[in-house]
């Protein structure tokens, strides 16, 4: 009998939780309703059926239960119910299955005026590539995969010349116009996912997958990395924008083409050295910081991150948050580098000084935060010696008290939470595995040592 109220209870529960609970599908923003209807029939198929089999298992339960000289008849063989449960079971099956078969046949067949995109999924980050005015992508190949040639184009192909890169995990769309999406993957498995689309695919290394998809909404929207295996795939997010066809078109002009992200001249240290001396003051003759003005070391630390936090806080991108008092100070010492080559020029020259040992300041425990380490490394290095190809700085050497505080600054949104800022939100999230104070000293300490 308390079975069969259990299951009387399992039943409105499950009806009660689906009729107020907040999470079902995300309003659409694309052409998939179809597949928003096979969800739809689905859920009623299985849910009809689970409703009708919980009840009739509660009702024999109450019907047939044991009572002082009864005896249950053994019955193994009857025609009828077999029959009836196998055609019923058969017409559930297949009023699920056969309306995702016509959708699935919609899903794989692009339609002709579709424009086309590749998306490039790498540990841990989008980036992206449209054909130039051929209206054709050059080939490709991972092993040309350089730091000057991050998406690996072949140079001798004339098709890839005109290619546009966008080298950000921000991608504009035009509304109204279909679009077919290559997937294309630099190391691992990874999985293209915009919940507003209804569109979901998996990036597989040496082979192109497809999407194909209309955005009918404009608007700002998630790409998700959903790959399960591996490691932080759950920090690699992404945008679609969807704008109006100028917008796009305008958007679409600032972007560079392959043989002009080619011609990028590098900095000059010689020239930067002059630039240095206004940031000296603070940060040091040798750029190895200053911990009463809060300046962290930056000598030897990567020209590429150097230069991008400079334009991250002339951009206002780090350095703006109300709470952000260090960043604020350093803000205006960013918008002094206003020459076209002023940062290229500084960063090189930083990149040269020698960076000395890290000081211990905090005294936490270095074994516990070797641990922490670990998936830190991945991104960091193994000893904490930053990688250009993940965009991840160097670490090693840096004081503990300024790795604090940005952990703390990530933690707590101040940094990284730009809308812009595509590097630091994997920070954001990142930052969240060290839960307590302890552990911030604890893996600063472990840092130190590296
Ligand atoms: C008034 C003192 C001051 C001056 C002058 C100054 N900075 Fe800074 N800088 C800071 C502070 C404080 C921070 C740390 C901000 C934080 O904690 O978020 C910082 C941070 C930085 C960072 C980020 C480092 C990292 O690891 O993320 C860079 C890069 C940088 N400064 C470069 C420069 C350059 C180049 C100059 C000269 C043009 C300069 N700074 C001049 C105070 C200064
Ligand atoms: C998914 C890759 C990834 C992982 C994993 C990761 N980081 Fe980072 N980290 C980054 C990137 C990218 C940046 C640069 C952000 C930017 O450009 O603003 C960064 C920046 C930082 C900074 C700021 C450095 C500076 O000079 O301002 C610190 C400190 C840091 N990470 C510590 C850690 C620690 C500690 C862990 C482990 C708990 C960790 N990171 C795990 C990618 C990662
Ligand atoms: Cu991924």
């Amino acid at each position: 009998m308390k079975i069969a109220l259990a299951l009387i209870f399992l039943v409105v529960l499950s009806v009660v939780f689906h009729l107020v609970s907040p999470w079902y599908l995300t309003p659409i923003a694309s052409n998939w309703t179809a597949i928003d209807d096979t969800i739809s029939l689905t859920f009623w198929v299985t849910g009809l059926v689970f409703i009708a089999v919980n009840l009739f298992l509660a009702y024999v339960i109450i019907r047939y239960r044991a009572r002082q000289g009864t005896k249950a008849a053994y019955e193994p063989e009857n025609k009828r119910i077999e029959i009836a449960l196998t055609v019923v079971t058969t017409l559930g099956v297949a009023a699920m299955l056969a309306p995702g078969l016509i959708v699935w046949d919609e899903v794989i067949s692009v339609p002709e005026e579709a424009h086309v995109v590749e998306a490039i999924g790498q540990q841990w980050q989008w980036t992206f590539r449209l054909p130039g005015d051929d209206g054709q992508l050059g080939t490709v190949d991972a092993r040309l995969v350089t730091v000057t040639n991050p998406f690996g184009i072949n140079p001798t192909d004339a098709n890839g010349q005109d290619d546009i890169l966008v080298d950000s995990n921000e991608l504009h769309l035009p509304i109204d116009q279909p679009v077919k999406v290559l997937l294309r993957s630099k190391d691992v498995l990874h999985n293209f996912a915009v919940p507003q689309f209804r569109v979901k695919m998996d990036l597989v290394p040496g082979t192109t997958t497809y999407l194909w998809f209309t955005p009918t909404r404009k608007g700002s929207f998630e790409i998700l990395c959903e790959e399960l295996c591996g490691l932080a795939h759950f920090t690699m997010r992404g945008r679609i924008l969807v704008d109006s066809a100028e917008d796009y078109q305008q958007w679409l002009g600032q972007q560079p083409t392959f043989s002009q992200s080619q011609q990028v001249v590098a900095g000059n240290p010689e020239q930067g050295q002059v630039a240095y001396t206004m940031c000296a003051g603070c940060h040091g003759q040798q750029g190895e910081g200053n911990q009463t003005l809060n300046a962290p070391k930056l000598a030897g630390m990567g020209h590429w991150y150097i230069a991008r936090q400079l334009s991250y806080y002339q951009q206002g991108i780090r350095g703006r948050h109300e709470k952000d008092i260090y960043g604020q100070q350093m803000a205006p010492m960013a918008a002094l580098l206003a020459q076209p080559n002023a940062i290229a020029d500084v960063s090189a020259y930083i990149q040269s000084l020698d960076s000395g040992p890290a000081t211990d300041t905090l005294g936490g425990d270095p074994e516990r935060g070797q641990g922490f380490y670990y998936t830190c490394g991945t991104c960091h290095g193994a000893v904490g010696q930053g990688n250009r190809g993940l965009n991840a700085p160097r670490l090693a050497g840096q004081h503990d008290w300024y790795i604090k505080r940005q952990l703390q600054n990530f933690k707590q949104g101040i940094r990284g939470k730009h809308k812009q800022d595509v590097y630091g939100v994997q920070m954001l999230l990142m930052s969240n595995i060290l839960q307590d104070e302890q552990a911030l000293n604890d893996i600063t300490s472990y840092i130190n040592t590296l």
